[in-house]
C-alpha cells in the first residue's frame, strides 16, 4: 500500500503537484509491455519526451527544416532563428551570462571529451595532474586517461567513504600546485549522492583551479544555477532531461573557451580559411564544427519550456519525496541492501538482493513490465570500491508514482520467492 504522508518532501511546493497530470504529457507510459503497464524507473540512463517535445520534432521535420547558419533562404533562416532561440533557453536554463557559452555537444561524454582534447591539450604537461572522484561515469575518467597517455599528465582520485560520501580531506590533500583541473559528477549515476560541489569548487578556486561539473545527472533533477556554483564547466545531456538524443550542452566560462583551441575542424567553426593558415570563427561557433543535431537542440529548447513550466524546485521536491518513498520501503524487504546511502541524495536508488545477480532482478522484473538497469553503470571503478560486480538501479523522474514504487517492490519480493 501506498503512503501518501510523506516523510521529508517539500509540502508546500507540491500543494498543486497532479502527477496523473503530467503522466499524460508522456504518451509512452500508456503503452504496455508483455502486456503489463510499462513502469519506467531507468530515467538516469534516457528518460521519456512529453508530447510537446515529440511535437515539437515533427514540426521541425515537417514544416521548419533547413540547415543554419549558412542560408540566406527563409527556411534557413527560420531554423536559425529557432536553433539560436534554443540555445538562450539553455543560457537561461542554467543561469549563464550569455549564450556564447553555451556550445552544443553530442552529449555529456562529447563535452567532457570536449575540455579535455581543448583545455588538456593548452593548459597541461607532463607530470600535471587532475583530480577526478571515485563515482566517476566512465565519461568522465576516460576521457581524462586519453589525455593523460597524450600528455604525460596523471589522475588522483578523491576516495569515498561506505555511506557514498567524497572525503573532502583526501580531497584537499590531493590540491596541489601541479593540479591543473578538478573534473567531478554533481551527481552520482549509481549512489544519487548530490556532491557538495560549492565547497569542491571554492576549493579548487583558492589555488586557482578550474573545475569541470559532469551535470548529466544534476541538470535534470535539480535547479542548476553556473554562476551560483561558479563552475567553470558544465556538462549535460538532453535526453535525461525530457529532450531527445544526440544532443547536450558544454558550458564555458568565456574566458576559457576564449583561450581554448578549436575541438573539430570543419564548416562553421571557420573564419577565413586559406591552404596556408585558418583563423577561426567566434564563440560559440568555434567550437560547432559541422552541421549540428538542429532538430534536437530545438526540441531540448522545448524540454526545458516544459521543465520550467514545472519548475524545477518543484521537481526536486516530489522526486525527493518518490526517493524517500522508495528507500522506507526497500529498505523494510529483507534481504535488500541500498548502496548509497548519505543524506543528499537525489531521485535515484542502487540496490542489491541476497544471493540474486542484478542481472537476473532486472530481467525478472522486466517480464513484469518494470524497466530498471542492471550492470556496472559505466562506473567499474566504483564497484570496484563497494566490492560489488553490479547493482539494480531504479531511477525517477517527474512523471513516477509511489504506485509505481509499490509495483517495483512487489516485483522484488517476487523475484526472491522465485530464489527461494
Ligand atoms: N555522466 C554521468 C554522471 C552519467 O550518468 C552519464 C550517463 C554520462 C556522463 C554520459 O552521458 P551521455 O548522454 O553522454 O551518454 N549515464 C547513464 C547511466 O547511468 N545509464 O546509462 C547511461
Amino acid at each position: 500500500m501506498s503512503t501518501t504522508t510523506k516523510i521529508k518532501g517539500n509540502n508546500a511546493l507540491l500543494k498543486d503537484w497532479n502527477v496523473e497530470s503530467i503522466r499524460k504529457d508522456f504518451p509512452i507510459l500508456t503503452r504496455q509491455v508483455y502486456d503489463k503497464p510499462l513502469v519506467y524507473l531507468d530515467n538516469a540512463a534516457s528518460s521519456q519526451m512529453p508530447q510537446t517535445v515529440i511535437d515539437r520534432l515533427v514540426a521541425y521535420h515537417s514544416h521548419e527544416h533547413a540547415n543554419v547558419h549558412r542560408g540566406i533562404h527563409y527556411l534557413s533562416q527560420k531554423a536559425t532563428t529557432a536553433f539560436e532561440e534554443a540555445r538562450i533557453k539553455v543560457q537561461n536554463f542554467i543561469g549563464a551570462d550569455d549564450s556564447s557559452e553555451i556550445i552544443w555537444t553530442g552529449g555529456t561524454t562529447d563535452a567532457i571529451n570536449l575540455v579535455a582534447q581543448t583545455y588538456g591539450k593548452t593548459f597541461m604537461k607532463e607530470g600535471d595532474e587532475i583530480i577526478i572522484s571515485e563515482m566517476e561515469h566512465h565519461a568522465n575518467i576516460v576521457s581524462w586517461q586519453i589525455l593523460c597517455e597524450q600528455n604525460g599528465a596523471r589522475l588522483k582520485v578523491i576516495p569515498i567513504d561506505d555511506n557514498g560520501d567524497l572525503i573532502l580531506e583526501e580531497y584537499e590533500n590531493l590540491l596541489n600546485d601541479r593540479t591543473r583541473m578538478v573534473a567531478i559528477t554533481h551527481i552520482s549515476n549509481v549512489l544519487g549522492t548530490i556532491n557538495p560541489v560549492k565547497e569542491v569548487i571554492s576549493m579548487a578556486h583558492e589555488k586557482d583551479i578550474p573545475v569541470l561539473l559532469d551535470g548529466a545527472q544534476g541538470a535534470p533533477h535539480i535547479p542548476v544555477n553556473v554562476k551560483e556554483l561558479d563552475c567553470d564547466f558544465y556538462a549535460f545531456s538532453g535526453h535525461k532531461m525530457q529532450g531527445p538524443t544526440g544532443i547536450g550542452v558544454l558550458y564555458g566560462k568565456r574566458k576559457w573557451l576564449e583561450k581554448m583551441p578549436p575541438y573539430r575542424g570543419g564548416g562553421e567553426m571557420i573564419d577565413k580559411v586559406t591552404f596556408e593558415k585558418t583563423t577561426y570563427n567566434d564563440l560559440p561557433f568555434k567550437f560547432e564544427a559541422g552541421t549540428p543535431s538542429i532538430a534536437a537542440s530545438i526540441a531540448l529548447g522545448s524540454a526545458i519550456d516544459y521543465l520550467e513550466n514545472i519548475g524545477m524546485n518543484r521537481i526536486e521536491a516530489y522526486e525527493t519525496q518518490l526517493l524517500e518513498y522508495a528507500t522506507e520501503v526497500l529498505q523494510h524487504i529483507d534481504g535488500v541492501k541500498i548502496i548509497g546511502t548519505t543524506n543528499r541524495k537525489s531521485s535515484i536508488i542502487s540496490f542489491m538482493i541476497d544471493d540474486i545477480h542484478p542481472h537476473d532482478v532486472g530481467t525478472l522484473l522486466d517480464r513484469q513490465g518494470i524497466a530498471i538497469r542492471t550492470g556496472h553503470h559505466c562506473a567499474q571503478p566504483l564497484m570496484t570500491r563497494f566490492n560489488i560486480p553490479a547493482t539494480s538501479r531504479a531511477s525517477f523522474a517527474l512523471f513516477n508514482t509511489d504506485k509505481e514504487i509499490d509495483k517495483l517492490a512487489e516485483g522484488i519480493k517476487k523475484v526472491q520467492q522465485i530464489f527461494a
